[in-house]
């Protein structure tokens, strides 16, 4: 069955539990809010849903109820590659099947029919200063995008209607996901190529494509699959996620939720810290070992010089997870397979921090999470292959993560989440409540 026809039967079927669960058991509490968690984000509060991905503290992701290596091993493989394409990852977020080589086949020829990106989106990046950050200007991009949305032009028909409302969230969330990566090739180009731009290849899955646009070797073809897959989804309480479906869920669409998202994905604490770690290496080499070989003793003295400046060691901590992050594993994997990768000294120097930082931040006491997240390790690869500009490493992060927020604002309209709306207490409100033992209901 094709891609919406699967998509639309799950969505008709899922949808009466939803409606049970509001109705029949809408008053059974599942969470309680303490004043911690009210003054610190939030932390923990169950009170989002999405059958896209859990993320456990412990195990770490899953998408679609299988972890990082059943999913690789579970899904088609593009051809001559260990790894699936993206655009059967895609399917699969969406639906929760693993799609056959058929399914596959047509959602490959379907993604190169809407990855074209009209023009007036590649004017106004370039009308962009040069040396804006290419999150802003991937941010403009998705935006610039909104004038054609289907879902906004389906709002203002005056035919609209909250059952077939998905399908115009689909319609734009699929163009999104395959026009992303031709707009953040484009932005490589502009910004670091002089504006030599490579054209889309015709015949090329999405992560082959991507690498031809970018000047990039075959191997790195594999990277781009590997990394989009990685970052799509880790459920729905980070910044990028949230925003996005919180930008959706007033009906704003998929273009406006999508921008929002990037906007916060491009904190430091969260997908910047992508390039704040390779800027972190890179200035270690620099200052520390210009002359002499790394070792843990000068990392470990540079891991204290950062925390004793009150800065965070980029790519170590996590909201959520207790453990080392899989995705992080997941690449470290891919260097230690890679010839070359595996002895690069960056990646050696990458490997050491991963083997003294959790010890430094443990002894200091402050991060609940002392181990390493995804950000970690993805530059180092990027590295490796020649992409040094690390300030683009974060657009690379947003690519991967429209594949996790345009399946979950799908399902959202799909299942007619509402709009988000949690309520504020005030500071005397708080010190009442704390004072009485509790708030009395
Ligand atoms: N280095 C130094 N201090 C850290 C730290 C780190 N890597 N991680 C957490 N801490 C500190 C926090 O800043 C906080 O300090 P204060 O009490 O002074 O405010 C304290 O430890 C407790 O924080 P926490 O509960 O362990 O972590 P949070 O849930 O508040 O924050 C995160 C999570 C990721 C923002 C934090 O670990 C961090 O800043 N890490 C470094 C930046 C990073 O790698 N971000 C990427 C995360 C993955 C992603 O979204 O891409």
């Amino acid at each position: 069955m094709a891609l919406k026809e699967t998509l639309k039967q799950k969505i008709e079927e899922h949808r009466p539990r939803t409606t049970r669960l509001v109705k029949e058991f809408g008053k059974v509490i599942i969470d309680q809010v303490t004043i911690d968690q009210c003054i610190g984000g939030a932390r923990d509060i169950r009170c989002l849903v999405t059958d896209i991905s859990y993320l456990d503290p412990q195990e770490g992701i899953r998408f679609r109820g299988k972890t990082i290596p059943e999913t690789f091993e579970a899904l088609p493989k593009a051809a001559g590659s260990d790894y699936p394409t993206v655009e059967s990852f895609w399917y699969f977020l969406l639906t929760g099947e693993v799609p056959t080589q058929a399914q596959v086949d047509e959602v490959v020829a379907e993604w190169k029919v809407r990855q074209e990106v009209p023009q007036y989106v590649f004017d106004a990046i370039r009308a962009l200063p040069r040396d804006s950050h290419p999150m802003v200007m991937l941010s403009v991009g998705i935006l610039a995008l909104q004038k054609d949305s289907k879902f906004a032009g389906f709002y203002n028909s005056g035919k609209f209607n909250k059952m077939t409302a998905w399908e115009y969230v689909y319609e734009d969330a699929y163009d999104l996901v395959a026009r992303i990566p031709v707009i953040a090739a484009f932005i490589y180009n502009l910004k670091y190529k002089g504006d030599k731009q490579l054209p889309i290849d015709p015949s090329a899955d999405c992560g082959a494509n991507f690498a031809r646009m970018i000047g990039q070797c075959k191997e790195y073809e594999d990277v781009a699959r590997m990394y989009f897959i990685l970052h799509s989804d880790h459920e729905s309480g980070n910044v990028s996620a949230h925003t996005t479906h919180l930008v959706h869920s007033a009906l704003s669409d998929p273009y406006y939720a999508y921008s929002a998202g990037l906007n916060g994905l491009a904190g430091p604490l969260h997908g910047l810290a992508n390039q704040e770690v390779l800027d972190w290496t890179i200035k270690f080499q620099e200052k520390y070992c210009k002359d002499v070989e790394p070792t843990k003793e000068l990392v470990t003295k540079a891991l204290w010089d950062t925390l004793n400046a009150g800065q965070v060691v980029p790519g170590y901590g996590h909201a959520v997870l207790r453990k080392t992050d899989p995705r992080y594993t997941s690449q470290r994997e891919f260097c230690l397979k890679t010839p070359g990768l595996k002895d690069d000294p960056l990646f050696k120097l990458v490997a050491m921090i991963f083997e003294t930082a959790p010890g430094v931040l443990m002894e200091h006491g402050k991060a609940k999470n002392p181990w390493p997240n995804v950000d970690a390790q993805s530059g180092v690869i990027q590295w490796y292959y020649g992409l040094r500009e690390w300030d683009f490493y974060t657009v690379l992060f947003g690519v991967g993560r429209a594949l996790g927020c345009m399946a979950n604002i799908t399902w959202d309209r799909g299942l007619g989440y509402a709009i988000e709306r949690p309520k504020s207490v005030t500071t005397p409100m708080l010190e009442k409540w704390a004072e009485e033992g509790g708030r009395k209901f």
